[in-house]
């Protein structure tokens, strides 16, 4: 019998794993990647005798392929993908592939435009804690098909993109988490808000009465797409809210005014204080609620949630508290790149706020923040190349709004600002790539700073 030919798309760490995993199931396998390949994945790749090139796709060789597995981060209208659609050769993703090869492993699967890391990090601490064979994959953590290849589990916690859902087809997660769904990532879906949500509620498709499917039910586009009768719902509801309580069979979570949420699955339950825990904000409460019912799903110990839940530390650059002198106290939220997840920043804060904001904006709408911004905010120091939108927008909102051009002069005017009782927020609202290579890299500096000018 012929041999299947599997050509991966994209040399990154979810291509390097699909190879692996490809070889290692006796395909045909080829990598191609149009730019460079890094060194630790070129000597994976070597060591597993699999065929690559760089620097261009070879068409010929690609079109051949019976079957393409492509990375993430190449987008529909990259001419390969769509000289591939025109041959209908078929094309998925790394989480599709790596499904048909794990076995018995079951999966938790995280998704939403906002707190998927963190969520996804919760969950996964909390099933290590309690001593279940977890592995982390997908957005963050290892690739999912190495370690389907290299070092099987039990479980795989995996945090999903909207651009790995894209290539799923026949993948099932045994327990699905839908976080929110607000504006994201446009360019890729059109600019139509409906692509970007038809892609997000593929997160549930193919699930069975076993299955379990965790979701905000005070995220008004969530509710309108399962209400809309578009969605076989055959799988265990489970649903989280902190504006009206919904009550579902098979379980539900619940933040009450005081500060306490109480998550249900069948018969187990656990009950959080929420001003107890490390991570705050009403966007945390709604990430516990989540991996808490995520967990008591997947049959973890409601009193191992708890200790886990409380034990949990912000992730870096989400709120991540950088330090505190003279009463100031320094916040890194450099990961906050949309609108919505810096909402749920400046709702976190009780203090009065220097807001630091700025870089590259991706068409943000900033009314949903005015509000917050007129109550909370004392200075908006913006931080970018081009500030003009964010002066324009707020200029009358705030007491005073500065425009700065590097990090060194944004840190400056907000050490210049700064009182005993004051917050200073980094959460930018957009793209780090005017001033920075990255949102790890601006987070990194903010902090630097910090400890250098004011620890
Ligand atoms: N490439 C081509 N042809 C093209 C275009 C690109 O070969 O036409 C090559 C590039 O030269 C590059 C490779 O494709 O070497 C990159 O692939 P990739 O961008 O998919 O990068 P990976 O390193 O494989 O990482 C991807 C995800 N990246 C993106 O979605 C942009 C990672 O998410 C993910 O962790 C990883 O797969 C494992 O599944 C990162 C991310 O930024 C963290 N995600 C976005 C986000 O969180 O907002 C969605
Ligand atoms: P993602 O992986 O989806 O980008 P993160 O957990 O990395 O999510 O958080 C990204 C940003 O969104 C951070 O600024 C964080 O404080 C904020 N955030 C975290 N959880 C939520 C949530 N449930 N809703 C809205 N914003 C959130």
């Amino acid at each position: 019998m012929k041999q299947k030919k599997i050509v991966v798309l994209g040399g990154g760490i979810s291509g390097y794993g699909s190879a692996v995993l490809a070889k290692q199931q006796g395909f045909d396998t080829f990598l191609s990647d149009a730019g460079t390949i890094g060194e630790r994945y070129t000597k994976i790749l070597d060591e597993w005798q699999i065929p690559y090139e760089q620097g261009g796709h070879t068409m010929e060789r690609i079109l051949a392929a019976d079957e393409v597995i492509k990375s993430p981060g190449i987008p529909e209208k990259a001419p390969v993908v769509k000289a591939l659609r025109e041959k209908g050769v078929p094309i998925i993703s790394e989480m599709e592939f790596a499904y048909r090869y794990k076995g018995k492993s079951k999966t938790v699967c995280i998704t939403g435009s906002n707190g998927k890391t963190t969520t996804t990090s919760l969950i996964y601490k909390i099933m290590r804690d309690a001593g279940c064979d977890v592995g982390l994959g997908g957005n963050i953590g290892e690739s999912f098909a190495f370690q389907v290849a290299t070092a099987p589990r039990e479980w795989y916690v995996l945090e999903l993109s909207s651009f790995q859902l894209d290539g799923m087809y026949d993948f099932r997660a045994d327990v699905a988490v839908l976080m929110n769904i607000t504006p994201d990532h446009l360019d890729r879906y059109d600019y139509c808000f409906q692509n970007y949500v038809d892609s997000k509620m593929r997160i549930m498709q193919n699930q069975h009465s076993r299955s379990a499917f965790i979701y905000s039910a005070d995220d008004e586009v969530i509710a309108q797409e399962i209400f809309s009768g578009k969605y076989p719902m055959p799988m265990r509801q489970l649903p989280f809210a902190a504006r009206e309580a919904v009550a579902s069979g098979a379980g539900d979570a619940f933040l009450l005014g005081d500060g306490e949420f109480t998550a249900r699955v069948g018969k187990q339950s656990v009950r959080i204080e929420t001003s107890k825990m490390k991570i705050q904000g009403l966007h945390n409460a709604y990430n516990a609620m989540a991996a808490a019912l995520a967990t008591l799903a997947a049959g973890v110990e409601p009193k191992k949630v708890e200790q886990a839940i409380y034990d949990f530390s912000p992730v870096e650059h989400r709120l991540e508290p950088a330090g505190e002198k003279d009463g100031v106290k320094w916040v890194n939220d450099s990961k906050a790149t949309n609108v919505d997840s810096v909402w749920y920043a400046l709702e976190s804060v009780k203090q009065p706020t220097i807001w630091i904001a700025g870089g590259t904006d991706k068409g943000n709408d900033y009314s949903p923040l005015k509000a917050f911004a007129r109550e909370k905010v004392k200075a908006l120091i913006c931080m970018g190349l081009d500030n003009e939108k964010l002066v324009r927008e707020f200029t009358d909102v705030v007491p005073e709004v500065v425009s700065c051009s590097s990090l060194d002069e944004a840190m400056q005017a907000a050490k210049q600002r700064a009182v005993a009782g004051d917050v200073v927020l980094l959460s930018p609202a957009c793209a780090s790539f005017d001033l920075f290579k990255n949102y790890e890299q601006r987070g990194e500096l903010f902090k630097q700073w910090v400890k250098e000018y004011i620890l």
